[in-house]
């Protein structure tokens, strides 16, 4: 039986949802980019509720006062965690950037396993769950987003919470013999088992999930239903469940029809007339394929050269931790390969790939997303993957095509529509993007269709609704 719940909702995340610039005495924020802003935002718009996070400030100048001017017109309330450089370093670059993120995606060569990090891993979780307990009330519901914050909720029954607690993994719960080796395996594990509810995107991610359980803590009791799984460990019940997160349909389908966006539309066209335009969106990291997404183009070119000086790429990159060197080399590989195709093949009035390594406002981006007749949307590995969820909806003309990685969370939801690729497969990959520029219409409007179905009827808001509900609440 749900409890109806009248608290606050509290959402827990490592960063709020902005980007802060401080010179000097000049503070400016800006609202923040990346799939878990994206999806988080209307669900606390809707619920006012109340963002806890890092400000991502090492200054110490962002005071609270500060933040509450500064983030007034947000229609929700943030609080902030302070972090200082050192923690930074260790817990956000070291731990959870260079030992979670290519852990979980399957990078077991690049994940570093250094005690040091982990050290001050658990050391700022215990930091958020203090700040935490200083805001939340009993009745208040507390949700904790990624991999991050995976022990707050340890050190939140630690620290006397009695509340429901509920964790969130955005991100891609690995196969049992890569978690296997991460020398804190048991205390990640027994850590997630503190919480009241535990969601991944997949049914796959929780099967994953289940079978560490199954080789670490054999003790625990795993009851499997077609929709949940039930975890009894250490006199605790626990749900866990596969909610694929997704976006607010109304909104991007609003906004697409908008006068502005179809004017920005006309411009993109307009400057590349009578093309079919490929579009890449992603964030700069490695798990998103976006090398070999040029390699794939560039074959299409070489393959088929009647399309030179038809199908253009625009490939969009937001830049995604700046500091790390690693990153910095990505970039600059990336605009080598881009410099040499462009290099191959352009001709007078004609550049094959068209780059944009910024953050786009939303209107612009929504004007790609409506105009582009092709998405081409292939990371090797991804928890969902939301830009090919916000193509969909902002395809009001119902014409254009997805093409999508097998190996992002959001294929098992589209599959129907999409055209599955494996991204390693360059050859593949650029025969279907020939196959998907020659689509008939009637093809691309029945798969755009089916897909804007899918999303339409699998928002943001039924994702938290099925969240609460394993939780054991329900909204008052
Ligand atoms: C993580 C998981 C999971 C992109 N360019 C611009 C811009 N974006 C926004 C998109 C989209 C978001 O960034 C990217 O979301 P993704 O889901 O594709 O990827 P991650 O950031 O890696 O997100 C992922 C997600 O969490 C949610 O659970 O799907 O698997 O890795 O919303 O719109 N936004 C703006 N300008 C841009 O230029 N404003």
């Amino acid at each position: 039986m749900a409890e109806i719940f009248y608290g606050k909702f509290i959402i827990v995340s490592n960063r709020l949802p902005f980007e802060c610039e401080i010179h000097d005495e000049d503070i400016s924020i800006k609202p923040g980019s990346g799939g878990l802003i994206t999806a988080l935002t209307p669900i606390l718009k809707k619920h006012e509720g109340v963002w806890i996070g890092w400000d991502g400030d090492l200054n110490g100048k962002l005071s609270a006062d500060i933040l509450e001017r500064e983030t007034a017109s947000f229609d929700y309330t943030m609080k902030s965690v302070s972090l200082t450089a050192q923690e930074v370093t260790n817990y956000y670059d070291g731990f959870c950037n260079g030992t979670l993120w290519p852990l979980f995606h399957d990078y077991l060569g690049r994940a570093q396993f250094h005690r040091s990090t982990w050290r001050i891993y658990q050391d700022v979780n215990l930091k958020f769950a203090q700040n935490i307990i200083k805001y939340a009330k009993k009745e208040d519901f507390i949700w904790i987003q990624d991999y991050h914050l995976t022990l707050v909720g340890k050190h939140l029954r630690e620290l006397g919470a009695g509340q429901k607690l509920a964790f969130f993994l955005h991100i891609p719960f690995p196969p049992w013999d890569i978690f296997m080796r991460l020398p804190w395996r048991k205390e990640i594990i027994e850590g997630l088992l503190l919480y009241d509810s535990v969601g991944f995107q997949t049914a796959k991610d929780c099967r994953n999930f289940v079978q560490c359980i199954r080789r670490l803590l054999p003790e625990a009791k795993i009851t499997i239903t077609k929709k949940r799984i039930a975890i009894g460990y250490s006199g605790r019940q626990i749900t866990v469940g596969a909610f694929p997160i997704s976006i607010d349909f109304e909104e991007f389908n609003a906004i697409s029809q908008t006068e502005e966006v179809e004017k920005e539309a006309w411009f993109i066209h307009e400057n590349l007339p009578e093309k079919k335009i490929i579009l890449g969106v992603d964030r700069l990291d490695y798990t998103k394929g976006i090398p070999r997404r040029l390699r794939a183009f560039e074959t299409l070119l070489e393959k088929y050269p009647e399309l030179r000086e038809k199908a253009p790429l625009v490939q969009i990159v937001v830049p995604s931790r700046t500091t790390v060197p690693e990153y910095q080399k990505m970039k600059q590989n990336i605009e080598e390969t881009v410099g040499r195709i462009n290099g191959r093949f352009t001709v007078k009035g004609w550049v094959p790939i068209h780059y944009i390594y910024r953050s786009l406002s939303r209107m612009e981006l929504v004007a790609y997303y409506r105009t582009c007749e092709i998405a081409l949307i292939t990371p090797l590995k991804d928890g969902m993957n939301l830009v090919a969820k916000e193509y969909c909806a902002s395809c009001v003309a119902e014409k254009g095509v997805l093409i999508l990685s097998e190996f992002a969370g959001a294929a098992f939801q589209l599959r129907k529509g999409a055209i599955l690729v494996n991204p390693y497969n360059i050859e593949h990959v650029a025969e279907e993007l020939y196959r998907a520029i020659q689509m008939p219409l009637p093809e691309r409007r029945s798969r755009m269709r089916s897909l804007r179905n899918a999303v339409r009827r699998n928002t943001v808001f039924e994702w938290m609704d099925n969240f609460l509900q394993a939780t054991g609440l329900k909204l008052g």
